[in-house]
């Protein structure tokens, strides 16, 4: 039987590259995010390049309600989840806490914390009940260091470190798996969506170098999920070849 791979954040980015790598390697796929027409777009065009069948939830991660809806309408093969990719995420604003807006704020911690831990809360429990599962979180290296202007984002992603260490302690006795993964700059959506629209400021943070791309993390995450049932990944760290922190970059 095929496993079952639920990915948040999958009209995008490295959400959607990891789609669409597990679809074409035997994984059959919930994916989630809050854009319909793209989750309807990318079921399609998987459904159409590869085996995989694949079911599409519209919600939003932030709101508990949508979240206990959406994963409860799970019936059948459905319902039994191997692989979580707790993805979806993002970064809003760049500015100092001293004059930082408050709804950016609420807006990453919300989606980047909270919502991570309303999915994990559900899965977690179905996998600790088959005894086997793999979650797999989006970190960053603003999970491992701290930067100025970032301090609201950097705080969300250290978070995602602090519970995926938790729960993989807490999941030790069930057999199920957690690792966390860490990108530097990766190039996708996500910086314009931090700097809400402004495509121009989004393109000048990837000017003179070389970013990862979404599909380097893909390749990582199907890396991580394809180990044998004795090891697990706890922890990736990956970095462009011209970023050696979250400060510093070599660009030409
Ligand atoms: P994108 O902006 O391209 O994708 C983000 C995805 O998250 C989208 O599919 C979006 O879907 C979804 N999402 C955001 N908010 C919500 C919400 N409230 N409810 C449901 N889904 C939501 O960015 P990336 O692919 O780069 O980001 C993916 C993850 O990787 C994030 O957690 C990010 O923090 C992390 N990361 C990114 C790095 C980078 O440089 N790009 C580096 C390190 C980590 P929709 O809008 O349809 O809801
Ligand atoms: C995204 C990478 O350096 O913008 O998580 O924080 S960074």
């Amino acid at each position: 039987m095929k496993k079952i791979a639920l990915i948040t954040g999958a009209t995008s980015g490295i959400g959607k590259a990891s789609a669409q790598i597990l679809a074409s390697n035997g994984y059959d796929l919930i994916i989630t995010g809050r854009r319909e027409e793209l989750l309807n777009n990318l079921s399609v065009c998987i459904s159409n390049e590869t085996e995989a069948e694949v079911l599409s939830l519209c919600f939003d991660v932030r709101d508990l309600n949508q979240v206990e809806k959406a994963i409860g309408s799970l019936t059948g093969k459905w319902e039994d989840i191997d692989l979580l990719i707790n993805n979806a995420g993002l970064a809003v604003g760049l500015g100092p806490v001293h004059s930082g807006v408050i709804d950016d704020w609420e807006r990453m911690i919300d989606t980047n914390v909270k919502g991570l831990l309303y999915i994990s809360r559900l899965i977690s429990s179905r996998m600790v009940a088959k005894g086997v599962g793999h979650i797999i979180n989006l970190s960053s290296i603003a999970g491992h260091e701290a930067y100025p202007n970032g301090a609201a984002y950097c705080a969300s992603k250290h978070a995602v470190q602090a519970i995926t260490k938790a729960m993989r302690i807490e999941l030790l006795p069930f057999g199920v798996k957690v690792s966390s993964i860490s990108p530097g700059m990766v190039d996708t959506e996500f910086s314009i969506v931090r700097f809400k629209g402004d495509k121009e400021r989004a393109d000048s943070v990837y000017k003179g170098l070389t970013p990862l791309y979404a599909s380097d993390i893909a390749e990582a995450i199907l890396f991580m999920v394809t180990r044998p049932k004795h090891v697990n990944i706890d922890e990736m760290l990956i970095m462009p070849t011209d970023q050696a922190s979250a400060r510093d970059y070599r660009r030409q």
